[in-house]
């Protein structure tokens, strides 16, 4: 992933949710502030963020861009990850499926997440389900070298490939567990449609899913479509 951000902006898109008067001051102190980079993962909580009507101010930093905030980044989480997102009171959320639940629990209005009972604890599941099984793989197919001790790139290449290979399959259980969670037309993303759409677009899943799940890859598309979700993917993926 090698993608360039423009440095530090304010947002204030979206309806307030409980957050003080409006502030466009890039460093304003009730800001939230979103460590990202373009076509990464924090695309999804941008999204989030809009949708929660919560101010925030986006800070690049990646482990591949040398000349990103990388050690501000690292300040706030060791492992160097994005996205990570400082709260206004200065707390720190790492991990992409427990940020958008924090965010749906910030703003409760914000339709991210179901209210409560069964249908909460699905979506709930479908999150982390993303996060551990597809994310996670991601992390291992882009970084072979940290998952064997070999250290011959045929050895790395087969990491990738049993990682990409595992990657695919993780999105077929996901297109027939969850895939009937995802918005039908007419209905807004909640999270689980934020944290498909993004976390689909890499590793050539969409290409699978168009072929394997063509159901599920229509229903990413029509999430990326959205009002709500497509002037920020505008902003991070080429198409
Ligand atoms: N468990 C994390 C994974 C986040 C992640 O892997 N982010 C990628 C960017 S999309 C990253 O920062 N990778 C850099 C690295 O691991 O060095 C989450 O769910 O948010």
């Amino acid at each position: 992933m090698t993608h360039a951000m423009p440095a530090p902006r304010a947002h204030t898109q979206g309806r307030a949710c409980g957050a003080g008067p409006r502030n466009d001051d890039v460093n304003a102190p009730n800001d939230c502030t979103l460590y990202g980079s373009r076509g990464s993962g924090s695309a999804a909580v941008e999204v989030a963020l809009r949708r929660a009507g919560l101010r925030y101010r986006t800070v690049r930093a990646s482990t591949w861009e040398p000349d990103s905030a990388q050690d501000e980044l690292r300040r706030v989480n060791p492992l160097q990850q994005i996205p990570t997102l400082v709260l206004p009171d200065g707390s720190v959320l790492t991990e992409s499926a427990a940020i958008l639940m924090t965010l749906a629990d910030i703003c409760p209005d914000s339709g991210l997440l179901p209210p409560g009972g069964p249908a909460r604890a699905q979506a709930q599941r479908g999150l982390v389900f993303i996060a551990a099984n597809c994310y996670g793989a991601i992390g291992v197919g882009d970084y072979p070298e940290r998952w064997t001790t070999a250290r011959d790139e045929a050895a790395h290449e087969a990491v990738r490939q049993g990682a990409r290979r595992q990657l695919h399959r993780a999105w077929d259980v996901f297109a027939d567990q969850f895939g009937r969670l995802l918005i039908t037309q007419g209905q807004t993303p909640t999270a689980l449609d934020i944290l498909a759409a993004v976390v689909s677009k890499w590793s050539g899943t969409r290409a699978h899913l168009r072929k394997q799940r063509p159901g599920m890859a229509a229903a990413l598309e029509r999430i990326d479509k959205h009002s709500t979700v497509a002037p920020v993917f505008a902003e991070h993926w080429e198409t």
